[in-house]
């Protein structure tokens, strides 16, 4: 890495024209280059164009009343939620809270969120990244969505028949849950995520900031099932993003800072990093064995995959690798360079020989096509083509990973197809079904971390630019440009086929199974009782909804008194909800028809205070609302 060029000019794409951007990259670049073929010219452009054989004609246009054709699953970046998106239309469908809190639900004020939060029901903010669903031999079974909370090392996961949060932990061990893909084949059993920042073990407070010889980053095995996690194995170096193979038997990770620095130089320094492997047979066996340590007081399994372990294999790769995506044809795992312009290809089929000594570590990879600056997520048609974000060059690269491989081999064959300007600065892009069997080669999303001059300016903060481009034909299209709020960093589109919800709540969903053990205990049924419960302190207040009254228009409590109000609503109208909301004690929340939902509070304030609904149900909505009074 060149001396003269800062860091934030680097992650904004800023570098001086005038300073040869592309020599920046030099050292890495020949590293990476071997026997690749020469960039393309105006002329070879020229040449493809003429060979053009089909239109990219995909019609982005969905007119009002029709249905878009895939559910695409945003991740709210540091909003710490996950947004349902229809595609190719782009209309923001649902929000779906997770880390943050949110009003409109009561996501995080409610007790049913709460208990599902857990012990980080008192954390409000998330930093999600990565939402992926599970799968069923290999392709989406539209069963869950998983996601990542940087910020708070959590991983939480989405019910999709009702498309609300059920399960939320907190990851011991690691610090900033980073890369996160579930397992494809034979199903998804698990969940893998990379803990980012390496930390020591254990970090009970005794390790020094100088000595960080015990300071290690850990890759996560979570149970999809249970969300509990099955085990943890220790690496060399920071791990980044990860994926899975088609074959059930392999999972691999980027690793930036093998150099295991502490500060940006001593991060960049070496000029390889690796792609850890990981044999899940050979790790399972560990746990079984009982070859594990555990660390800081719990019993999660962590098992030794450093340098040398038989559990693990490095693969050297050029400079602090980022994204990570195995073809959906089986055959790739695919690491993008970052601070290299190239992306490494290494071929799953050679990894039974990696595993039993057969070849070195870098005989597993085939090609190293160099594609731009700052290639950083790659993404799949089905007719063998990638395309790789440049989030310097603000393009995206399309290009041929058979021809790429020739290449490598020594053909002289041009691998890259056409570079579309984005704009600006994309980080992860996804294609339709893409990191599944059923990739169908209609829709990319570019999802650019900077909107600059695209919309009408709305202050010093911006929204990012989710831009959505045809790649039916032999050249991609850009056909939108979608404001978004707080950097979705990764999305995924599935088509809807795959995705059955619910339209009225079932009586015996878990998510409020415990409310109405409660309400048992009490000896109240939700819904046909209106009741209050006094229980020393404690007051709980049933009510039944139905538009456009509540069960019950008042209620006295005593100052001080906590107080649960539980709320059923019994109207079986689709898209009925009804709100609870108590003026001046933000309390606030959702219930769904047929749903139970129970919020929690102190009466805190002397005198009457009313209570409404605040989601618009009827036309008497406005009325809908009653009184509490609070003796003092
Ligand atoms: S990361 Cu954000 S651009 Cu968290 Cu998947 Cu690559
Ligand atoms: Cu019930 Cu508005």
């Amino acid at each position: 890495m060149s001396k003269n060029i800062d860091k934030a000019q680097i992650e904004q794409g800023n570098a001086p024209e005038n300073a040869d951007r592309r020599s920046f990259f030099g050292k890495s670049a020949i590293l990476g280059a071997g026997a690749v073929a020469a960039p393309m010219t105006a002329a070879m452009f020229a040449t493809m164009a003429k060979a053009k054989a089909s239109e990219a004609a995909n019609s982005p246009v969905v007119h009002p009343g029709e249905l878009d054709e895939y559910y695409g699953f945003w991740s709210g970046g540091h909003s710490g939620e996950v947004r349902i998106m229809g595609v190719p239309s782009m209309r923001e469908l649902m929000r779906i809270p997770v880390f943050n809190i949110d009003s409109a639900t009561g996501w995080g004020l409610t007790d049913e969120s709460k208990r599902i939060k857990g012990e980080s029901a008192h954390l409000l903010a998330g930093d999600s990244h990565h939402p992926h669903m599970s799968m069923t031999d290999g392709r989406y079974n539209g069963k869950y969505v998983f996601i990542n909370d940087k910020a708070n090392s959590r991983v939480a996961r989405i019910r999709c028949d009702v498309m609300k949060t059920d399960k939320i932990i907190t990851v011991p061990n690691i610090q900033a849950v980073h890369g996160l893909r579930v397992q494809k084949v034979p199903y998804t059993k698990y969940v893998i995520c990379n803990g980012e920042f390496e930390i020591p073990m254990n970090n009970d407070g005794k390790a020094s900031l100088e000595d960080v010889s015990t300071y290690r980053s850990l890759f996560n095995v979570i149970d999809a099932e249970t969300m509990e996690v099955s085990f943890q194995v220790m690496v060399d170096g920071n791990l980044d993003n990860t994926d899975a193979d088609y074959d059930g038997k392999y999972f691999a990770s980027t690793c930036y800072n093998s150099e295991m620095g502490m500060n940006l130089g001593e991060m960049i320094s070496a000029e390889r990093d690796h792609v850890v492997v990981f044999s899940l047979a050979r790790c399972e066996a560990a746990v079984k064995a009982g070859k594990f340590k555990t660390y800081n007081g719990n019993n999660v399994p962590v098992l030794d995959g450093r340098k040398g372990s038989s559990l693990t294999r490095y693969i050297p790769v050029p400079k602090s690798p980022h994204g990570m995506n195995t073809s959906p044809n089986g055959k790739y795992f695919v690491a993008n360079g970052k601070l290299s312009p190239t992306v490494s290809i290494i071929a799953i089929e050679k990894l039974d020989d990696l595993f039993s000594d057969k070849i070195k570590p870098r005989d597993a990879i085939v090609g190293e096509p160099e594609l731009g600056l700052g290639p950083l997520h790659t993404a799949f048609d089905n007719k063998g083509n990638a395309y790789t974000t440049l989030f310097l060059d603000s393009q995206i690269a399309k290009w041929n990973v058979e021809d790429a491989i020739a290449a490598y081999g020594g053909k002289k064959v041009n691998y890259l197809r056409q570079k579309l300007d984005v704009h600006y600065q994309p980080g992860h892009n996804h294609t339709s079904a893409g990191e599944t069997r059923d990739a169908d080669g209609k829709w990319l999303i570019s999802l650019c971390k900077f909107s600059k001059d695209r919309f009408l300016p709305v202050g010093p903060l911006r929204p990012e630019n989710d831009q959505l481009i045809d790649i039916s034909g032999d050249e991609m299209k850009l056909v939108h440009d979608g404001p978004t709020f707080a950097e979705p960093h990764d999305c995924m589109m599935v088509h809807r086929s795959k995705v059955k919800t619910k339209k009225l709540w079932t009586r015996d969903d878990p998510i409020f199974a415990e409310t109405l053990a409660i309400a048992k205990k009490d000896g109240v049924d939700p819904m046909t009782q209106n009741k209050v419960i006094r229980d020393g302190n404690k007051v709980r207040v049933y009510m039944t909804s139905i538009a456009p009254n509540y069960g019950m228009s008042e209620f006295k409590v005593k100052l001080g008194n906590e107080v649960t109000v539980i709320v059923t609503n019994l109207d079986q109208v689709e898209d009925v909800t009804h709100g609870f909301c108590v003026t001046n004690h933000g309390v606030q929340m959702e219930i769904g028809p047929q749903a139970t939902a129970s919020i929690t509070f102190i009466a805190d304030k002397p005198g009457v205070q009313w209570y409404y609904c605040n989601w618009f149900c009827h036309a008497l909505h406005m009325e809908m609302r009653g009184r509490m009074l609070v003796e003092a």
